[in-house]
């Protein structure tokens, strides 16, 4: 059987928009991946291995969205993803606080690693919405802490899909008012 072709990732070419997910384990970075490329979900706990890549065509603009593992173990290889990122989607579970205040920890290891914060898009995915009566963030908390840094804030779930696509489509629209 033929091997298939292997799709390299160009960061550099301008209709190219890389988005990193970026949040402590299991908070769902992956199933708002594979909800928003494929429609899918999956109940089951599977870790990154390191990190994930899917990437979308969305009209003008091709979307990257790198996956990452939130382990501390992947820690050193996460240094080597952060380059020409172009936008950090940070994760957290709004039945798990302390994934909440992991989001300034994230940020920071992001800066760290040459993310360029300039022209960077920031939002917040406030995700596992359907597990409404386990919320232990509320929403008005998450989005006060958005509004004093200017990022975008979304509430989703990826096990129902509601709210994954508003976060790519406002990425991909404010992304096309660039130069
Ligand atoms: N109920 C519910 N469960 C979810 C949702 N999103 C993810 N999960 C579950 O949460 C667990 C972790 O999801 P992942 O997407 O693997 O988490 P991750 O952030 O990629 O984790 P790491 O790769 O370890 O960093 C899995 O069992 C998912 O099925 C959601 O919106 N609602
Ligand atoms: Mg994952």
């Amino acid at each position: 059987m033929a091997a298939r072709p292997l799709v390299v990732p160009t960061p550099k070419d301008p209709f190219r928009f890389k988005l990193l997910l970026l949040g402590e384990p299991a908070t769902g970075k992956s199933s708002i991946a594979h909800r928003w490329a494929e429609d899918s979900f999956t109940e089951q706990y599977e870790a990154t291995i390191g990190m994930d890549f899917f990437a979308k065509d969305m009209g003008r603009l091709v979307v990257d969205v790198w996956d990452i593992s939130g382990h501390p173990e992947f820690t050193d290889m996460r240094r080597n993803l952060y380059r020409e990122t172009r936008g950090v989607c940070l994760v957290y579970d709004i039945t798990v606080r302390s994934t909440f205040e992991a989001l300034d920890t994230w940020l920071l290891e992001a800066y760290n690693n040459g993310v360029e914060k300039t022209y960077l898009y920031h939002a917040v995915a406030g995700n596992k919405l359907d597990l409404k009566g386990r919320r232990v963030v509320s929403r008005q908390e998450a989005e006060a802490w958005c509004v004093s840094r200017r990022f975008s804030y979304f509430e989703m779930s990826a096990s129902t899909g509601e709210g994954v696509g508003e976060l790519f489509q406002e990425l991909s629209d404010q992304a096309r008012l660039g130069p």
